[in-house]
């Protein structure tokens, strides 16, 4: 036999542990796949023999640059931008810019490997990369953020481009952000093009990709409930974060007819028992959003509800949970509490979320668990229907993208019964959207040949 990776999946994990020392959550995100789709290529040749997975898990490129910036004191500061670009077997690649102090090149490396099986699943041609910098947005005045931004594009604009990589927000980017990166490569270029998507209404945008996620979310966890014969109506919903993920997925969860008990940040959660209703998720939206505030003014807004100060939310009993936070919030212990209190379902806002431990604890429970890849891809889903409408030079109705919307989370949850449907009525979600992004890409790959 020609020498390829028909190795066993310790021996494979363990090489992929040398080539990629001191990046743990890289590693963590290439693991949860490989143990899928190991079993999934067991009789299939052709991907051991072109090295499929191998080739998936080495990224395309990983670029690393100086950002420089001068803050309204005059210092001059320096941070490290990244772009990784995964893989563009099935189009250019596509995923989102974070800025937060935790970005490491691992954190990027692992978002945009999840990111080309996530891409696969909506059913476009996107292909997968991510971005950022270790940039700490919080504090800083709106000039600050003005400065990085130009300072980050007048490098990233080298490597992207609408038929290339087409970069979007993600934690700590939003539309304030897009814009002043969106004017410092129009400025440089002289190009107006849909070169990142998340733009603004005015300038390109496209309807409803502000809620999309958190929509897609829910959507998503109705789609599952509804394998059960169950609706939304009446469910307790516990959800971690406070951002543009959490908020939308509460707002689309009360307009489903369920009750959202929790949200939080990184300084802890609130539980209003009472239930988050709309109007209180708009207080939200402007206070986190736009007066960066903190989630534990909520209390003094709404004083009914409690504040856990350090802690993450899943002690609270529920029907269902959404992670919409950031990458290991729910560990192994979390996962346990939560399935002892009753919960039924989990869908992920946020991309890995739950730790590898908390993930086999969801299994071999056999509750409804949608994996990050497959449940928070309404938001790349409406980037790509933003990328098409930017190419027609036109602008889509909301009822139109609505539909679209809701259309393509029921096509990922097709997949990934095709690809996860164990009998006697379990589901193995992660399974499905791992087998289903992995078959369209390695597919694309086969076709290409060794590139
Ligand atoms: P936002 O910046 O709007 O909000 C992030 C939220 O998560 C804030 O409440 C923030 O709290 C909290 N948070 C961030 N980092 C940490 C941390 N290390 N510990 C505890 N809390 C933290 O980001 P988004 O809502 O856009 O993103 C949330 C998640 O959803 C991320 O995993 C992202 O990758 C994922 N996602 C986002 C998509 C999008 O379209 N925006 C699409 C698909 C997935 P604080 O304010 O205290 O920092
Ligand atoms: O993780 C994600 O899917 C995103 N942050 C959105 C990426 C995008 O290109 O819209």
């Amino acid at each position: 036999m020609a020498v390829s990776d028909h190795v066993d999946l310790p021996t494979f994990m363990e090489g992929v542990k040398k080539r990629n020392p001191y990046q743990p959550e890289f590693v963590q995100a290439v693991q949860e796949v490989a143990e899928d789709i190991f079993e999934f290529i067991q009789d299939k040749e052709e991907y051991h023999a072109q090295q499929i997975l191998r080739r998936i898990a080495e990224p395309d490129r990983v670029v690393s640059f100086r950002v420089c910036w001068e803050d309204d004191n005059g210092n001059v500061r320096v941070q490290r931008g990244w772009r990784v670009q995964n893989n563009n077997a099935i189009g250019p690649y596509k995923g989102g810019i974070r800025f937060h102090p935790s970005v490491t090149e691992s954190v990027l490396k692992f978002l945009a490997f999840e990111q080309t099986f996530k891409n696969a699943l909506t059913g476009l041609p996107m292909g997968g990369g991510k971005g950022g910098s270790n940039f700490n947005p919080k504090g800083k005045s709106v000039r600050e953020i003005m400065r990085f931004c130009q300072s980050f594009m007048t490098e990233l604009y080298r490597h992207i481009g609408a038929d290339v990589d087409v970069p979007a927000g993600d934690i700590g980017v939003g539309g304030r952000e897009i814009g002043f990166m969106f004017g410092q490569y129009k400025r440089i270029t002289n190009n107006f093009t849909g070169v990142l998507t998340g733009k603004g209404l005015e300038w390109g945008g496209s309807l409803i990709r502000t809620e999309a996620t958190g929509y897609g979310a829910v959507y998503f966890l109705a789609n599952m409930l509804a394998t059960k014969s169950e609706d939304l109506i009446g469910k307790t919903a516990v959800i971690s974060g406070s951002g543009n993920v959490a908020t939308h997925a509460a707002e689309k969860i009360v307009q489903l007819g369920g009750k959202v008990l929790t949200l939080s940040d990184s300084g802890g959660y609130i539980h209003d028992p009472d239930g988050i209703d709309q109007e209180k998720i708009n207080w939200v939206k402007s206070h986190k959003t736009h007066r960066r505030g903190r989630i534990e003014e909520y209390v003094e807004a709404f004083p009914k509800a409690t504040f856990v100060a350090g802690k993450t939310p899943w002690g609270v009993p529920c029907d269902v949970a959404l992670p919409c936070a950031t990458q290991n919030e729910l560990l192994g212990d979390d996962a346990r509490t939560l399935i002892a209190n009753g919960c039924k379902a989990v869908a992920e806002g946020a991309n890995m979320p739950t730790d590898l431990d908390g993930v086999h604890v969801f299994k071999a429970a056999r509750i409804l668990y949608a994996p990050g890849k497959a449940s928070n891809a309404g938001g790349v889903a409406v980037s790509g229907l933003e990328m098409s409408q930017n190419s027609e030079r036109r602008s889509w109705r909301e009822d139109e993208l609505q539909q679209m919307l809701k259309d393509i989370m029921a096509g990922i949850h097709k997949s990934c019964l095709t690809y996860g449907d164990q009998g006697g009525g379990y589901i193995d979600y992660v399974k499905g959207a791992n087998i289903g992004g992995f078959k369209k890409v390695a597919d694309a790959m086969l076709a290409f040949g060794v590139v």
